[in-house]
């Protein structure tokens, strides 16, 4: 048996006024109480320092600049680095990455029990746009502020255990599980801001919005024998609300955990990671099973070509 007790820190709207600081103490909290339930791994959401800021249009450079770290820990999240050590927890967090060369990226990060990062993820599919759309109510600016990640889909040893990381949209594309589930992968935390409504499509609920998270979440999860751990950012953010329902997903891609609330929630899961290893050595065994000879398209072809030679 190798346990890990994982928390799922869920958090409730930040507001385009608050302050890092603010934020880091909400951060300080859930990880008192994940300390308190025993969690030696927190996972934190994605952009879980600031607002969702994609949904504002941004035409000056140094203004967008100002939703991003240029340093990682700073002087802002210094102190819930010190908390996690103090406490033996190893911690996960988003952030908007500014190098020093000057590219932006959507950025998660992985740490050892004493606070030492040991993993990196840049986000890889950025949905939205990027040039002002009058067409919606709101904007999803992720083309515009962020380049795709440019370190593919890396997985760590750590704590005993094989981890990777996913960036919100990534959770909806089977490519991204997969490429980590080659490399044997165990554990697979993520963090998510998903807005409740489609401002182009005013049939999508944040009911199906909920579903599809799940799907896709317990999909990767199984078909890849791993853990998985999705995390929200939620909740009324300067009127706009975001999707809950962070959840804890077994290897068999069952929901063990599942948020309540859309504030500041955090879920609680003992996880074995040798309950990974049934699902690879038997219907996911990718060595005796999959047929690569046949998926020659997955990583040649983008859009759709049909039959007949037409493009979709
Ligand atoms: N942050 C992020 O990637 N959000 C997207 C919004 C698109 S909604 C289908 C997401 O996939 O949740």
């Amino acid at each position: 048996m190798r346990e890990i007790v994982i928390g799922a820190a869920q958090m409730g709207p930040i507001q385009r006024a608050d302050t890092r600081e603010e934020v880091v103490a909400r951060m300080i909290a859930l990880l008192d109480q994940a300390h308190m339930a025993g969690c030696t791994l927190v996972v934190f959401p994605e952009l879980c320092l600031t607002t969702f800021f994609p949904r504002w249009y941004f035409e000056d450079q140094a203004e967008v600049d100002t939703w991003f770290e240029s340093e990682m820990p700073n002087a802002e999240t210094q102190p819930l680095f010190e908390r996690a050590c103090e406490h033996g927890i190893a911690i996960s967090i988003g952030y908007g990455e500014l190098t020093p060369d000057g590219h932006h990226f959507n950025t998660q990060i992985l740490t050892d029990t004493q606070a030492n990062i040991i993993g990196k993820y840049r986000k890889i599919h950025l949905p939205g746009h990027d040039e002002f759309d009058s067409e919606r109510s709101f904007q999803h600016l992720e083309k515009r502020y962020f380049e795709p990640g440019d370190l593919g889909f890396p997985v760590f040893r750590n704590m005993d255990a094989w981890m990777g990381m996913l960036i919100c949209n990534d959770r909806r594309w089977p490519e991204a599980y997969r490429e980590m589930g080659l490399q044997g992968v165990e554990l697979v935390v993520l963090g998510y801001n998903t807005p409740s409504g489609n401002s182009q499509n005013a049939g999508e609920t944040a009911e199906m919005r909920g579903f599809h998270s799940d799907l896709s979440v317990q999909a990767g999860a199984y078909q890849n024998s791993a853990w998985v751990v999705a995390v929200a950012k939620a909740g009324n953010e300067d009127g706009h609300p975001l999707n809950g329902g962070s959840v804890i997903v077994s290897p068999d891609g069952v929901i063990m955990q599942k948020a309540q609330t859309d504030g500041d929630e955090l879920l609680v899961q003992a996880c074995d990671m040798d309950a990974t290893k049934f699902g690879k050595a038997s219907v996911f065994d990718f060595k005796r099973h999959r047929r690569i000879e046949h998926y020659k398209r997955i990583a040649s072809q983008t859009g759709v070509v049909y039959p007949d030679g037409t493009k979709g």
